[in-house]
């Protein structure tokens, strides 16, 4: 009670509970909208195929000894609108960790720095893949070994980006993904950008990494984690795609999330405020198997998220693309990807005493 006359005394307005009331009616209207028949909060976008056995499934290198390269590069015929070299359920193992080398050697037509461009066809299409990371190297091989085939397969051109975050500040994942899609945009005229978590492998080739020409999409939208459902019907997180228009109408993601969660919640939630929708890969395509792992030392729960997620509609416009600050250490072409090394400050005592 005290506090309440202590906030809306004569002289004193009641402006925080104002706006602590708004932020509720906010959510409130965004919850009832998604419960009305009439509007759904998240579309799906169509599985031609729709009904999946995932009992039944293929190497994901099969079919690629197909591919030769044709010896006139300048009179290359488009690529089919769909490719022929698809196969559907892939088979994933994460027994034996790939060597870079073998990976190297599977993928003789990918390029330094993991650039792709179909030898035998023109792409249609030019996606950037963006992967966060630190200090999760058994992972990364994992998801070169399966990523670099996968793609090939779909007749894409494409790059993969691995950025990468030195020091030991806490973990920052949104802001690496700025960070991503400002480098990737310097080398090339992306359509598509994949934002997309480490540990997690597509379960299926016919879930294309092309985007969504109206709306930011949701690409992994059952993964075994959560027992291939959606866990809450604003869900974000993992692998999503969005062209370079889409990422910029939402100022990208924000860059203040430090250690896990809720950075996912404040893209979604961006998504509407920027008078978008979120569509998401059908659950039947849309599978993923996460590599299992615990948490991150240096990644722990970020206890601020809550608080942070409720205040994105006045937060975005200037939490994002539009002031994002780091220091590019390394931009280096490695076999397999284009590692990217950014440090954003020193530890996280030193920088609290700066926040
Ligand atoms: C969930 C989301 C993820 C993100 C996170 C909260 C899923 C499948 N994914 O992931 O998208 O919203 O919650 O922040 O639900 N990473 C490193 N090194 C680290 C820590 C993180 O490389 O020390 C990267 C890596 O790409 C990893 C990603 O950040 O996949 C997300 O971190 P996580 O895998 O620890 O979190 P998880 O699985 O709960
Ligand atoms: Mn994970």
């Amino acid at each position: 009670m005290w506090r309440m006359n202590r906030l809306c005394s004569p002289n004193r307005p009641c402006t925080l509970l104002l706006v602590a009331f708004l932020q509720l009616a906010f959510v409130l209207f965004l919850y009832r909208r998604s419960q009305a028949g009439s509007f759904t909060i998240a579309l799906y976008e169509e599985d031609r195929v729709g009904d999946w056995d995932y009992s039944k499934t293929h190497d994901v290198y099969t079919n690629l000894s197909l591919v030769t390269p044709s010896p006139d590069r300048q009179t290359l015929s488009s690529c089919p609108d769909e490719s022929p070299l698809l196969v559907g359920p892939l088979t994933i193992s994460f027994q034996k960790i790939p060597v870079m080398s073998k990976i190297a050697r599977k993928n003789p037509y990918v390029q330094a720095g993991g650039r792709y461009t179909p030898p035998h066809c023109k792409a249609q299409y030019k996606t950037a893949i963006l992967v966060p990371h630190r200090n999760r190297e058994p992972h990364l091989r994992h998801l070169l070994y399966y990523l670099h085939p996968f793609l090939q397969r779909q007749q894409l051109q494409y790059a993969i980006y691995v950025i990468h975050q030195t020091g030991n500040r806490t973990f920052n994942r949104a802001k690496l993904l700025n960070v991503g899609v400002r480098e990737a945009l310097k080398d090339e005229d992306w359509d598509c950008l994949f934002l997309h978590d480490v540990d997690l492998i597509p379960e299926n080739d016919h879930n294309l990494y092309i985007c969504n020409e109206k709306y930011p999409k949701h690409v992994s939208s059952a993964m075994n984690k959560f027992l291939y459902r959606l866990p809450y019907k604003t869900y974000f997180g993992g692998v999503s795609a969005l062209t370079p228009d889409q990422y910029l109408r939402i100022n990208g993601f924000p860059n203040t999330y430090w250690g896990w969660g809720g950075e996912d919640d404040d893209i979604s939630a961006r998504i509407y405020l920027a008078g978008m929708k979120i569509i998401r890969t059908p659950l039947s395509l849309g599978h993923y198997k996460m590599i299992s792992h615990n948490m991150d030392v240096g990644n722990e729960k970020n206890e601020k998220r809550f608080d942070m997620v409720v205040k994105v509609s006045r937060s975005w416009r200037s939490d994002g693309m539009n002031s994002i600050d780091y220091n590019l250490l390394h931009k280096e072409e490695f076999p397999l990807y284009t590692n990217i090394t950014v440090d954003f400050g020193n530890s996280p005592n030193v920088q609290a005493k700066v926040n």
